[in-house]
C-alpha cells in the first residue's frame, strides 16, 4: 500500500469542481499544468484566472521533501515556528553526506559514523515533528520519492532543485529553499508567481542507442540553462506516451538544468505500470478512475500553439545521442559530430572515468540497458579502457539489479559500486589523483557538470551523456568514439562492433528490496528532544536576522563583481562544504569563493576597501561586517542558477550584504534572497552593468517607499570623485517587501 493514500484519494476527490472552476473562469480548455495549478490553490476553487508570468499565486501543496543537506537548515528554521508536527506529509532523506571512494558498505559505515551528529539532529527532529526519515543508504531523494510518494496530478516542494524529476509520475513537483519547506510544514501557504507554459511534443520512438536522456540533453541544448526560466515544462504526444515513467523521471529531473520551475507528463500506461510494480496498485487504481483530470484537454495536444507560450517539436525517430559539456549542461553535441568538435576545442579524447547512476539515471531500465553493454565486453573479447563507477538510486534498485545479476556484469568489467547515494554528483567524490589538477576527461550520467563539481579539479572536463552512452564510452576510453559507426579493437587485433543496449523497463521478476530504509516517525513525538551542542562545528541553531534600519542603505562597499556564470556552486561551494550545512557561521567561509573576480580575474581574491589589499571574499566580507559596513554583490546573467540551497543566500545575510546586483537571476536563489530579507536587485539596463568600479561605495534610494512595481535607484560613488545614478528593477510583491522589512521571512512567522 502507498504512504498518505487518504491524502492522495482526498485530493482526487476534490479535483473535478475545482477544473470545473478552472476551466470557467479560463474560459478554454486546460493544460495539464493548470490543471495540477488551479487544483491547488491555497483559497479553494479558482475564482479568478491568473496571467502567466505576472501573478503571483498561493498555492497548498500535497507533501515536502528535504535532503539531509539542505533539511539541517530548513528544520533548524521549522523549528523556530513554535509548531507541534508538520501540517503536511514530509520526508528527510540521507543522501548528500556520503563520501564515495571504496565501495558502498565501507562508504557508508564511514559517513554513519562521520556525520552522525547531524543524522542524530534529522532523525530526533523527523521523529519529533512526525517526517518520515529515510537513512543513510536508502537512497537519493528524487528516487526514492519516484518509488513511493510522488502521484499523478499531486503538487509538492522539495529542498532540492531536482525535485522536479517527480514530474515522471505525473506531479507538479518543485525544488525550492528550505524557508519555502518551513512554510508548508508549518501549515502556510506557499507562493509561486504563476508560471509560463512551454510544451514539448514528441513524436515517433526512441531506438538503438537514443534513450530519454537525449531527449532532455536536445531540449537542453535548444533552451539553454535560462531557457525554462519561469515556465512549466509539460511533455506529450505519442512519443511521450511511449517513454518508461522513469524514463520520464530522467527528463523532468533535468529540467533543472534549463532553469524550468519543473516539468510534467500526463498519467498514461507507464505511470501505472510503474505504480503496480512499486506496490501502490492503490494509486494506480485511484489514478484510472480519476484519469481525465490527468491529463490536459484534448484540444490542448491537439493544437498546442494555441495553448503554450512556446512549443517544441522532437522526433525521436532521428534523434541522435547527445553528449553535453564540458562545463555546462547545456553545450549539445550529437555523438557524430563529438570527435571534431572535441578536436577543434581542445577537449582531452581520453576518458578516464565512467560514472552511472544518480537521480537521474539509476532506474532498473537505465541499470539494465548499461549492463547490456557491460555484457558484451568479455564477449567480444573486449578491456574496458577507462575506470567505471555505478551509483545506484535507492537501495530498491540496487538490492534488485544484484539479485537480477547486474552488479556481477560491471563487476567483471572492474566496475565500483558507490553506495545508494549522490556520491561524485555532488563532488563527495575522493578521486585518487584529483589534487594534482590534471587536465582530463570524465563522462557521466548525472544532470551537473559545473566546473570543479565532482571531484573538486577544476581541470577535469566533465561532460553528461545517457548511462548507455556513459558506459560504452567508458569501454572505449574515447570520448570520440561513436558506437553507432566506429568499431573497437579487441584482445585479438579483431575489429568489432558494440550492440545496441537493450534492457527492461522493469524487473521481470519485480522489485524486491530486504531493507529500504524508511524510519516512520513517533504518532506522538512531543517527548522526544532534539539535542544541538554549542560546541558543534556542524550545526548551529540560528539567531534571527536583524529587521530592516527603516532608512535607505548608503555607503556600502562593493564586495565583489562576479564576471560570467556564477552558479550556487560558485556562491556556496558543495564537496568538502557540504559537512557545515547546518552551521551558517562555518559554512559563511565559502561565500563566493568560486565566483570570479571581474577585476582581477581571480577567484577569492577581492579588494579590501578598508585595506586596500586583495583578500579572500569571506574574510573581506567579516572585516567590512566587524565595522558595521554593509556591501553589494554584483552580478551577471542567470545568476544563482543551480541549486536550491539557500546557504547562497543566507551566508552573504549572515555576513552584511545587503543587497546583489545582477543582470538576471535564477528563480530559486532569487526567492531564497528575498526570504532571507535580502535585496535582490536587477539592472534596469543591463550596460549598467560596466559602470560598477572596484571602489565604489554605493547607496541604494527608494527604500523608504519600497512598493511592488517601483524601481529602486543607486548612486554608484566613484573614487575619482564622480557619480553615476542608476535605475535597478526588483519582483517584490507587497508580501515580500514585508519579509524585507522584518529582515527574513521567517521573522514575520515567528512573530
Ligand atoms: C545539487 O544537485 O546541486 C544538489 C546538491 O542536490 C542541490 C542541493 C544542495 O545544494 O544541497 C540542488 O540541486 O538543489
Ligand atoms: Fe544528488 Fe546529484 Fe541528484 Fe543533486 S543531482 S540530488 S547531488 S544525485
Amino acid at each position: 500500500m502507498a504512504f498518505d493514500i487518504e491524502m492522495i484519494q482526498a485530493r482526487y476527490s476534490k479535483m473535478e469542481a475545482a477544473i470545473a472552476a478552472a476551466r470557467k473562469v479560463v474560459g478554454r480548455p486546460l493544460t495539464l499544468t493548470e490543471k495540477i495549478l488551479y487544483s491547488h490553490l491555497w483559497d479553494g476553487n479558482a475564482k479568478q484566472a491568473f496571467e502567466r508570468g505576472k501573478d503571483y499565486v498561493d498555492f497548498a501543496p500535497d507533501r515536502v521533501a528535504m535532503q539531509d543537506a539542505t533539511a539541517q537548515m530548513a528544520l533548524l528554521q521549522f523549528m523556530q515556528a513554535g509548531r507541534k508536527k508538520v501540517a503536511v506529509p514530509s520526508t528527510v532523506h540521507c543522501d548528500h553526506l556520503i563520501t564515495a571512494k571504496e565501495e558502498s558498505g565501507v562508504d557508508l559505515n564511514f559517513a554513519v559514523k562521520e556525520n552522525k551528529e547531524v543524522y542524530d539532529f534529522l532523525s530526533s527532529v523527523s521523529n519529533k515533528y512526525g517526517i518520515g526519515f529515510w537513512k543513510p543508504g536508502a537512497g537519493i531523494i528524487h528516487q526514492v520519492v519516484l518509488e513511493n510518494y510522488a502521484f499523478p496530478g499531486g503538487m509538492m516542494i522539495g529542498t532540492d532543485s531536482h525535485t522536479v524529476n517527480a514530474g515522471g509520475l505525473g506531479m507538479v513537483a518543485i525544488g525550492v529553499g528550505g524557508a519555502d519547506a518551513c512554510d508548508v510544514m508549518a501549515g502556510l501557504a506557499w507562493e509561486l508567481k504563476w508560471p509560463k507554459a512551454i510544451g514539448v511534443k514528441l513524436t515517433g520512438n526512441l531506438n538503438g542507442w537514443t534513450s530519454a536522456k537525449d531527449i532532455i540533453l536536445k531540449v537542453a541544448g535548444i533552451l539553454t540553462v535560462k531557457g525554462g526560466t519561469g515556465a512549466i515544462v509539460e511533455y506529450f504526444g505519442p512519443g511521450a506516451e511511449a517513454l518508461s515513467c522513469t524514463g520520464k523521471g530522467t527528463i523532468c529531473n533535468m529540467g533543472a538544468e534549463i532553469g524550468a520551475t519543473t516539468s510534467t507528463f500526463a498519467y498514461d500506461a507507464s505511470m501505472e505500470r510503474y505504480l503496480r510494480s512499486t506496490n501502490r496498485a492503490d494509486v494506480a487504481d485511484l489514478a484510472n478512475k480519476y484519469k481525465e483530470h490527468l491529463t490536459a484537454d484534448k484540444e490542448v495536444y491537439a493544437d498546442p500553439n494555441k495553448y503554450f507560450d512556446q512549443v517544441i517539436e522532437i522526433d525521436l525517430n532521428t534523434l541522435e545521442p547527445y553528449v553535453n559539456g564540458p562545463f555546462t549542461p547545456d553545450l549539445a553535441t550529437p555523438i557524430s559530430k563529438m570527435k571534431e568538435e572535441a578536436a577543434k576545442n581542445g577537449w582531452p579524447l581520453k576518458v578516464e572515468v565512467g560514472l552511472i547512476g544518480s537521480c537521474t539515471n539509476s532506474s532498473y531500465e537505465d541499470i539494465s540497458r548499461a549492463a547490456s553493454l557491460a555484457k558484451q565486453v568479455a564477449a567480444k573479447g573486449l578491456k574496458t579502457k577507462a575506470e567505471f563507477t555505478i551509483t545506484p538510486g535507492s537501495e530498491l534498485v540496487r538490492y534488485t539489479i544484484e539479485r537480477d545479476g547486474f552488479i556481477d556484469t560491471f563487476n567483471k568489467i572492474g566496475a565500483k559500486v558507490f553506495s545508494n547515494a549522490c556520491g561524485p554528483c555532488i563532488g563527495m567524490w575522493s578521486r585518487v589523483g584529483a589534487e594534482k589538477k590534471e587536465k582530463n576527461t570524465i563522462v557521466h550520467s548525472f544532470n551537473r557538470n559545473f566546473q570543479a563539481r565532482q571531484d573538486g579539479n577544476p581541470n577535469t572536463f566533465a561532460f553528461v551523456a545517457s548511462p548507455e552512452l556513459t558506459t560504452a564510452l567508458a569501454i572505449a576510453g574515447d570520448l570520440g568514439f561513436n558506437p553507432l559507426t566506429d568499431t573497437l579493437t579487441n584482445e585479438k587485433g579483431e575489429k568489432v562492433k558494440l550492440d545496441p543496449p537493450t534492457g527492461e523497463e522493469l524487473p521481470p521478476k519485480g522489485f524486491a528490496v530486504e531493507d529500504a530504509g524508511f524510519v516512520a516517525p513517533a504518532a506522538d513525538g512531543s517527548g522526544v528532544q532534539v539535542i544541538v551542542d554549542p560546541a558543534s562545528t556542524r550545526l548551529q541553531l540560528l539567531a534571527p536576522f536583524k529587521a530592516w534600519e527603516g532608512t535607505d542603505l548608503k555607503g556600502l562597499k562593493l564586495l565583489i563583481k562576479a564576471k560570467g556564470k556564477c552558479t550556487t556552486d560558485h556562491i556556496s561551494m558543495a564537496g568538502p562544504w557540504l559537512k557545515f550545512r547546518g552551521h551558517l557561521d562555518n559554512i559563511s567561509n565559502n561565500l563566493l569563493i568560486g565566483a570570479t573576480n571581474l577585476f582581477n580575474g581571480k577567484t577569492n581574491e577581492v579588494k579590501n576597501q578598508l585595506t586596500g589589499n586583495y583578500e579572500p571574499v569571506p574574510a573581506t566580507q567579516r572585516a567590512y561586517k566587524a565595522q558595521g559596513i554593509g556591501s553589494i554583490v554584483v552580478g551577471d546573467e542567470n545568476y544563482g542558477e543551480g541549486s536550491s540551497r539557500e546557504h547562497a543566500a543566507m551566508e552573504p545575510r549572515h555576513l552584511g550584504v545587503r543587497a546583489v546586483l545582477v543582470k538576471s537571476f535564477a528563480r530559486i536563489h532569487e526567492t531564497n534572497l528575498k526570504k532571507q530579507g535580502m535585496l535582490a536587485l536587477t539592472f534596469a539596463n543591463k550596460d549598467d552593468y560596466d559602470k560598477i568600479q572596484e571602489d565604489d561605495i554605493i547607496d541604494i534610494n527608494g527604500l523608504t517607499s519600497f512598493a511592488e512595481g517601483k524601481s529602486l535607484t543607486l548612486v554608484l560613488n566613484h573614487k575619482d570623485g564622480s557619480k553615476d545614478e542608476i535605475s535597478v528593477n526588483h519582483t517584490y510583491n507587497s508580501q515580500q517587501i514585508e519579509w524585507f522589512k522584518a529582515g527574513a521571512a521567517l521573522n514575520l512567522m515567528r512573530a
